[in-house]
């Protein structure tokens, strides 16, 4: 307020606030303006690298003032707002999604065509934004266009990497990490220098006396690190809305950059202090559903909390309301355990730095934070070890320890016959070093509780989180099914298809209210309508075959089944099912002569996916995939009837060409593992079928498309625990075709059979916990399904249609009402009007 411009001098300051572009030629001048004087380049030095800058430059501009007035209008407006606490934001392009929602993308066109550029040349020359592993961090992003497209007050707040998840490099059949250096040039994000917060690390605390003889905490000591904002505009579809992504770099500290040292000649060392700040949010941790209980990490986490909450208690302090108006005012979702440390630092903050006593604090503590699990599997739910945080954060130690003893007085008094709950609830485990139980501690401090999908929210419910519905009530628990953003998983990746959509829905509005998809079941059978579908589905088909050639110098066709499993390579998630499969149905295709070869419907499997850097098998099951590729690709007596494709370094831009163009998509998990799945929703929405498991959101998909348009398979969640006992304990033969695959392996027909072994053995000899042969008669069976069903295109394509018109309810904005009603409790501010 300070910083405000005079009464008398806003005449003319806003006489020259910059209106944007409307026109080609408006566009062109910002274009080309930005390209000679922001970059420096002229028109006998402009590649079409300088093409995206500028385009992207001109974008920008249009979004910082829609973006300036959404700020505005939220803190004038005071009313309750959402913060979206994520480690990861996977946010891939920018500029196309920033195109066609301020509904310009044609202008851009048409401009750029004028001066000499096609618009998909300029699009793919912008890195993606890579802060992310996989499904977290992409319903992270698609929340954020849906919040900020339904006009929520919402802000996101992450961390901002310097490297994004690995770039992934196959050598010889091997996966090779290399870093993502993201920022050379980033035009989506304003560096704030002016808003900075110090964070304290390590230290102890002491105990004082304040002036009325209470004793109050003190943490002092450690080091300060500083944490610099970055602010990210995220553009609401056809709104001016736009929200903030606020993303968090560390830096030395001024103070702490030691000029002593600077002076003295320890210029080295000095400068390394300096690194080792920075070092706390140079790199994404590459690991997706798996926790490695890294130092580095746990201070990346406090980090991000920290700042977060600073800024969110400062922005508060500023309404100058009481603090039992805080949950009122601020509502905080907590994406997974990752941001758990925000409850016991609202605490400190609260009873250490404002004087709050503790009932009071907390009281206001637990009913602000909301909290998502997405993972029931052991190996993914965050543990801290005691020591480790002790040195760390001291302080928060005691608050945790507090905030447990409280918990479980409380339960003492509620269930004083049942001694064995103490233990089980307990935020702390008792093992050797004592374990901190995230999940826990998020669950005790937040009002809600979520899963993810409805088998997934029940599951929560009866197997990690099961006393505390005794405790708590199964009030607290709830669900809230995954969503995806149709802007950019079908108008943007599929623009045919949602140009066919609108023009039979009479114009775009589905985009906004996917619910109206149903209305093509009009259409299912319209010849014209039908015809057009399937070309689309061919031109998607016919795009990812070129790029397949490109990338892996394999030609396929584009008129055979494209099967496709693209997701990080993880057991659970079961590609070495899909890929036995393979295996089977290659060894079935030897097997027949050249007339029976030629009945079959010819197929394309085509994988993707990155392995964690330390994660053995998964970098095996890569390893397998394409070897099985080089033998079967090569074969001449297999030729079109099966092409085996790896496709290198999946991400989000590679999703938007390879979503499109899949005609069944594998969802395979084991049941009960995968929490929901999200790219289950993208491939349906865009006409493409599901072979999948009974589990995470495939289920509530089969019962939005019906039974008829899916293929499922393989045993049910309930049944996991005892499969898994027999095979431990029973007499349990293997399936005689997966022996068979098994067999051709250890023969070697795809390369040293020893570099397999563990992955065979792991199945054969040691309890197939993922229940691959348990599940692979009836994947083989309903893949001849698939085949059979393929061969009756017409119904096929009914199939697909059906499908599309029944995916309203996947929307990421069917999520985020849920969330917005059910959670936070927080209403749309709609963009104010222009006088
Ligand atoms: O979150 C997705 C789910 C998916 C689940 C995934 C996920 C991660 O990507 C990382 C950690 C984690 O605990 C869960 O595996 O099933 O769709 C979004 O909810």
């Amino acid at each position: 307020v300070e910083a405000s411009i005079p009464e008398p001098q806003r005449a003319a300051w806003k006489k020259f606030t910059p209106k944007g572009f409307t026109t080609p030629e408006e566009f062109e001048k910002e274009c080309v303006r930005h390209i000679e004087t922001t970059l420096a380049r002229s028109l006998y030095n402009c590649d079409e690298f300088a093409t995206y800058a500028g385009t992207a430059l001109a974008f920008r501009d249009r979004l910082v003032l829609d973006w300036n007035k959404t700020q505005q209008n939220q803190t004038f407006a005071d009313q309750k707002r959402v913060y979206y606490l994520s480690l990861e934001f996977l946010m891939g392009r920018a500029l196309d999604n920033a195109m066609l929602n301020v509904g310009m993308k044609d202008v851009a066109a048409k401009g750029l065509s004028e001066l000499g550029f096609r618009m998909e040349d300029i699009v793919s020359q912008e890195h993606d934004a890579a802060l992310g592993n996989g499904g977290l961090g992409r319903l992270a992003a698609c929340f954020l266009d849906s919040l900020a497209s339904l006009n929520y007050p919402a802000w996101g707040y992450g961390l901002r990497y310097r490297y994004g998840i690995f770039k992934q490099e196959i050598v010889d059949g091997y996966q090779v990490e290399v870093p993502d250096y993201w920022l050379d040039f980033n035009p989506w994000e304003f560096a704030r220098h002016d808003i900075t917060v110090d964070i304290q690390f390590y230290g102890h605390v002491s105990k004082y006396q304040d002036d009325n003889g209470t004793s109050i905490s003190v943490w002092e000591g450690g080091e300060i690190v500083q944490a610099v904002a970055y602010d990210v505009p995220v553009p609401g579809y056809q709104t001016e809305n736009t929200n903030n992504l606020r993303l968090w770099a560390s830096k030395a500290a001024s103070g702490e950059f030691d000029f002593q040292k600077f002076n003295s000649g320890e210029y080295e060392s000095s400068v390394a202090d300096q690194q080792r700040a920075e070092t706390i949010s140079a790199v994404l941790y590459p690991n997706d559903n798996l926790e490695r209980g890294k130092e580095l990490r746990l201070k990346q986490q406090y980090f991000w909390c920290a700042a977060s909450l600073y800024d969110i208690v400062r922005r508060f302090k500023k309404t100058k309301r009481s603090w039992k108006d805080f949950p009122t005012q601020v509502a905080i979702q907590l994406n997974d355990t990752h941001p758990t440390l925000a409850i016991p630092e609202l605490q400190r903050i609260l009873v250490d730095q404002e004087g709050l006593d503790w009932e009071e604090a907390w009281s206001i503590v637990s009913k602000t934070f909301g909290y998502t699990n997405h993972t029931v599997l052991p190996e993914a739910l965050e543990k801290w070890s005691v020591p480790l945080f002790q040195h760390l954060l001291p302080r928060h130690l005691q608050i945790i320890y507090d905030i447990n003893l409280n918990f479980l007085h409380y339960v003492e008094r509620t269930f004083p016959k049942d001694r064995d709950m103490l233990s089980r609830v307990s935020i702390i485990e008792e093992s050797n070093p004592k374990m901190i139980r995230m999940a826990f501690l998020a669950l005790i401090g937040s009002h809600k509780v979520n899963g993810v999908a409805e088998l997934h929210s029940d599951l929560i419910k009866t197997t990690i989180f099961k006393d505390f519905v005794k405790v708590f009530g199964p009030d607290k628990f709830t669900n809230v099914t995954n969503g995806i953003t149709p802007r950019r998983w079908l108008h943007q990746a599929n623009p045919r298809l949602s140009e066919l959509i609108a023009s039979k829905l009479g114009g775009h509005e589905f985009l906004k209210d996917l619910t109206l998809l149903h209305k093509l079941e009009n259409y299912v059978d319209d010849k014209e309508f039908r015809k057009e579908f399937q070309e689309i589905k061919y031109a998607n088909k016919v795009r990812l075959a070129k790029h397949i050639k490109e990338a892996n110098g394999v030609s396929v066709n584009p008129s055979a089944l494209f099967d496709v499993q693209v997701k990080r390579i993880h057991e659970y998630k079961r590609q070495q099912l899909n890929i036995f499969g393979v295996i089977h149905r290659y060894l079935a295709i030897k097997a027949m002569s050249p007339e029976e070869r030629k009945k079959l419907v010819p197929r394309v499997s085509i994988f993707g996916g990155k392995a964690a850097p330390g994660y053995w098998m998964a970098k095996t099951v890569i390893h397998l995939i394409n070897q099985v590729g080089k033998v079967v690709n090569n074969d001449k007596d297999v030729g079109d009837a099966l092409k085996v494709i790896f496709l290198e370094d999946y991400n989000v831009s590679k999703a938007e060409i390879i979503t499109p163009a899949s005609d069944i998509s594998e969802h395979i998990s084991t049941a009960g593992t995968e929490a929901s799945g999200t790219s289950n929703m993208k491939f349906c929405l865009n006409g493409g079928l599901i072979i999948g498991t009974c589990d995470g959101a495939n289920i509530e998909i089969t019962r939005e498309i019906g039974e008829n348009n899916i293929f499922l398979f393989g045993n049910l969640a309930e049944d996991v625990e005892d499969l898994r006992h027999s095979h431990l304990y029973g007499t349990y033969t293997l399936d005689s075709s997966l022996q068979a695959v098994f067999d051709a392996i250890s023969d070697g027909m795809f390369g040293d059979a020893s570099h397999f072994s563990a992955l065979v053995n792991g199945i054969v000899e040691h309890g197939d916990y993922y229940l691959v042969s348990d599940d692979f008669a009836s994947y083989c069976k309903t893949q001849d399904l698939i085949d059979e069903a393929y061969k009756n295109q017409e119904e096929w394509w009914t199939k697909c249609i059906t499908t599309v018109a029944r995916m309203g309810f996947f929307s990421s904005d069917r999520c985020i009402d849920e969330y917005a009603e059910m959670i936070w409790n927080v209403e749309p501010l709609p963009p104010k009007q222009e006088q």
